[in-house]
């Protein structure tokens, strides 16, 4: 009989993998076993520029020396501490560092273990706050067509993904979605913020005439929308968003799983577009990665809502039993200190235009209908192959990996995210082996 260890080792059948084909993954496996910086390292020793900071997370590169640290010490120091009434030092700071980062009014943080936890969290905290102020009709939740915001039940019904949708059921009742702001006729290959399109949010204004701003508890939108293929937000639209939202007291939630903690080129999207939304859900970037985790920041007035009756009643029903775990805490602390001591958050806005310029280049390469673009986001969406959508991109994504570059796909849209501390050379060598990568497929 075999050795049983390496039997278990080379069945690959047991991990039902998620968001994955695992069919043709399990035929022809694409194994990482190490990271360093800028590069995985393949099990047949090949080295993978990471185009995409592993999933949109590990902001600050891998393997970071701070954050290795932090992780190591903490495990060996205080391996766990109950969540609820109950606490430990770290948690409190890195939630004060945190806020400190947020403008004034987003003052508190809520810990999760995920960006599908924070969503959930987020639209139970507007719900139980519209309640709290007397405002209990205000139960709709809206979001928006295209829209990711994890997998949550919570996060499938507000989402606007087709696809993560249509095999789950009748999810949230009473939930409503504004459109997306795709518009490829009038903004394609448009470098930044596309210029046509605000008057899509004009629709919450239908949606508000529809259902009454009475029965409206909360709006959550991603300022800019990442797993849908990038699509960023229309000039002013986010500001008429907020703006619609305060004349008619309905919550405005930020998503910024994807664009907190430096993507775009400044520490949240909120300072980006200098647009505050009540509240704020985050998590990858949060600890690079490197330990799961995160974090919704809400406002004072929401926090001060709930900071009322007895003093040792619980005032908000929720919580997980993860959340501020000790070493996701310290992660993100070596991870804040790293994002800090290397200019990292705001290292986007430097590279940008070079970022921009190179992803443009490719316009020229075929099945290439459009390139978008916003601080170290890029996205190229590919003409699909006529009645096999998907498969165009997905062949661009495992020749890219057989040419040493990571990089996403959905649809037929190829994202790109790279660690924050990706050099110009590497800039260079990404587009590089992408046009090449483009003009060897069918
Ligand atoms: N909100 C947003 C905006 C996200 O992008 C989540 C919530 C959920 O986070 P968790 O941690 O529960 O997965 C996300 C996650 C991709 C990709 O390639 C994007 C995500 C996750 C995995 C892949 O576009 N976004």
């Amino acid at each position: 009989m075999s050795n049983p260890t390496s039997a278990a080792t080379n069945n690959l059948e047991a991990f039902w993998m998620p968001f994955t084909a695992n069919r043709q993954f399990k035929q022809a496996p694409r194994m990482f076993v190490g990271a360093k910086d800028m590069h995985y390292t393949t099990s047949d020793g090949r080295q993978v520029l990471d185009g995409t900071a592993g999933l949109w997370c590990c902001n600050a590169g891998h393997s970071r020396p701070k954050v290795v640290e932090a992780v190591q010490k903490q495990i060996a120091e205080l391996d766990y501490a109950p969540a609820f009434q109950m606490g430990h030092p770290k948690a409190f700071e890195l939630a004060a560092r945190l806020a400190a980062m947020m403008p004034s009014p987003l003052n508190h943080v809520f810990f999760t273990n995920s960006g599908s936890e924070s969503v959930d969290t987020a639209l139970k905290i507007a719900l139980a706050y519209q309640r709290s102020i007397g405002q209990g009709t205000r139960t709709r939740l809206i979001g928006r067509e295209r829209g990711y915001h994890g997998v949550g039940f919570g996060g499938i019904s507000v989402g606007g993904i087709v696809s993560n949708r249509k095999t789950f059921g009748t999810m949230l009742t009473g939930v409503d979605h504004m459109r997306h702001t795709h518009d490829p006729a009038r903004n394609a290959f448009s470098r930044g913020i596309p210029e046509h399109g605000a008057e899509y949010v004009e629709d919450l204004i239908r949606i508000i005439q529809l259902h009454d701003a009475s029965t409206i508890a909360a709006v959550i939108v991603e300022p800019v929308a990442g797993s849908t293929g990038v699509l960023l937000p229309p000039k002013g639209y986010l500001e008429r968003l907020r703006k619609i939202c305060d004349d008619n007291g309905i919550l405005l939630i930020f998503d910024e799983v994807i664009t907190g903690f430096g993507r775009l080129g400044a520490p949240f999207a909120t300072d980006f577009f200098g647009v505050t939304p009540d509240l704020v859900t985050t998590a990858k970037g949060i600890t690079s990665g490197v330990i799961p985790m995160g974090a919704v920041f809400c406002s004072s007035s929401i926090y001060d809502a709930f900071m009322n009756g007895p003093e040792h009643m619980i005032e908000l029903f929720h919580g997980y039993t993860y959340s501020a775990h000790p070493v996701a805490c310290a992660a993100a602390l070596g991870t804040l200190d790293t994002y800090e001591e290397e200019g990292l958050l705001t290292r986007a806005s430097e590279l940008s235009q070079y970022w921009e310029d190179g992803l443009h280049g490719l316009k020229d390469c075929p099945h290439v209908i459009d390139i978008r673009n916003l601080g170290l986001i890029g996205a190229i969406e590919l003409e699909p192959i006529a009645g096999e959508p998907t498969k165009r991109a997905f062949s661009a994504f495992l020749k890219a990996y057989d040419d040493g570059i990571l990089i996403r796909t959905t649809g037929d849209i190829i994202a790109l995210s790279p660690p924050l501390i990706i050099s110009k050379a590497q800039i260079d060598e990404l587009f590089d082996k992408l046009r090449k990568v483009l003009h060897a497929i069918a």
